[in-house]
Formats: C-alpha cells, structure tokens, sequence
C-alpha cells in the first residue's frame, strides 16, 4: 500500500509495513541486541512504535517488574531474556540488562532523524512524586537525585536502580535527570521513577512532523 498523504510534506515513497503502528507514515523502528560475557547472557528486542507489550525473564522479579513499567508506559514492545550469575548477586545481571537495552534503544533510534529528542515527565505514585528529563543527546550523562530509603525491595538492592540507569545511559547515548520531589516507600519511589522514565522516553521519540526529515540538533549530528 502507497501512502497518498503530503499534507506535512513528508515524503509519499514510504510502504505501510505495520498496522499496529499510530502513524503509518512512518516504518517501525525495531532492534535486537544479544549481548554474552562471562557473567551474563542477554537478548532484548524493542519496537519503540509498539503498544506497550512485554515479556521480562531476567531471573530478577522487581526489575522485570520495573521493565513492563517501562514498556506500558514507553508504548515500546519489549522483549528481555536474561540468563546471569544470580547465584552471586544480582548486579551483573540488572546492569547487563540496562547496557544491552540501551544498545537496542540507540539501534533503533538510528540517526534519531526526526525525533522529539526532549522529553519529561512527573510521575506520582501515591505519596512518591518523581520527575524525568531527558535528551537524546548522543552524550551520555546521569544525574541521579533518587533517596531510597531501604536498602532492598524484596529482594532486590535499591543501589542497583542508580547502576541500571548508568548502564542505559552510556549506551543509549542519553542526557538522563532524575529528581524524587516526594516519597517516602521505596517501592513507590522506585516506580515512579520508571513511569516517568517511560513517559519522557515516549515524547522524546516520537516523530515531530513538522521536522520529520531533520536531525533535531542545530549541528546536524546527534
Ligand atoms: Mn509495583
């Protein structure tokens, strides 16, 4: 099927390829990435045109927990097999999972041509309140403003939440603020967090039709 539409002056040579996707101007922006060292083996797919399906197996329950935040509030279909050295701890495995989903973010990205490339959000949950910006920058930086209060949800260690967004950050390419205006669960704190994330991500990619056909930075490169 040929699209027949220019009112924005987007291109007509483009092939409706997904019907799931909200503009089918637009082809559907997937990655896959495996990634295996001597600690972890890690396969994430994305579709960050999708609809907010998820399928999480990292043998870490609060951060598969954390990833379908990610992907019901991100609009991005995602796809996390994870298979690491629980029996030592779970800290080669949630930042393997964070470097191989920020490598699958920046594939499917791709040059970032038309992209929002900003995006924020706040995000309460109950008496938690965070806020995310975001850039996709092409420079990774993180400033982490999280104060968890308990050092484990369940099981898992609320240090490994800063350790997860350095991952993403680096290999994403991402400028990442996190600042917790509120809270005072752990839990809410830490899932609002990912809300947010999710949300700001979700602006940041969405294609900004009037500059479609643009690399959105002033310097032509991001
Ligand atoms: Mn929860």
């Amino acid at each position: 099927m040929q699209i027949s539409d220019n009112r924005n002056g987007i291109p007509l040579d483009r092939t409706i390829s997904n019907t799931q996707n909200h503009d089918t101007r637009f082809p559907t922006r997937t990655a896959t990435v495996s990634r295996t060292t001597g600690e972890t083996d890690v396969q994430v797919s994305l579709n960050l045109d999708g609809v907010g399906s998820c399928t999480a197996a990292t043998g870490i329950p609060f951060l598969d927990h954390m990833l379908h935040q990610i992907s019901s509030h991100g609009l991005i279909d995602l796809d996390v097999q994870a298979k690491g050295d629980l029996e030592i701890d779970d800290h080669h495995t949630n930042e393997d999972v964070g470097i191989t989903l920020g490598m699958a973010l920046g594939k499917a990205l791709g040059d970032r041509k038309g992209i929002v490339r900003f995006g924020h959000f706040f995000a309460p949950l109950d008496e938690a309140l965070v806020q995310v910006t975001l850039d996709f920058s092409g420079r990774p930086h993180l400033s982490y403003g999280l104060e968890i209060p308990t050092q484990r949800v369940g099981t898992y260690d609320t240090q490994l939440v800063r350790e997860f967004f350095v991952a993403l950050v680096n290999h994403s390419q991402m400028t990442l603020h996190i600042r917790q205006l509120d809270g005072i669960n752990s839990h809410h704190i830490i899932e609002a967090t990912f809300k947010a994330f999710a949300r700001a991500v979700r602006m940041a990619v969405e294609i900004d039709p009037r500059r479609a056909s643009m690399i959105p930075s002033s310097k032509g490169v991001l």
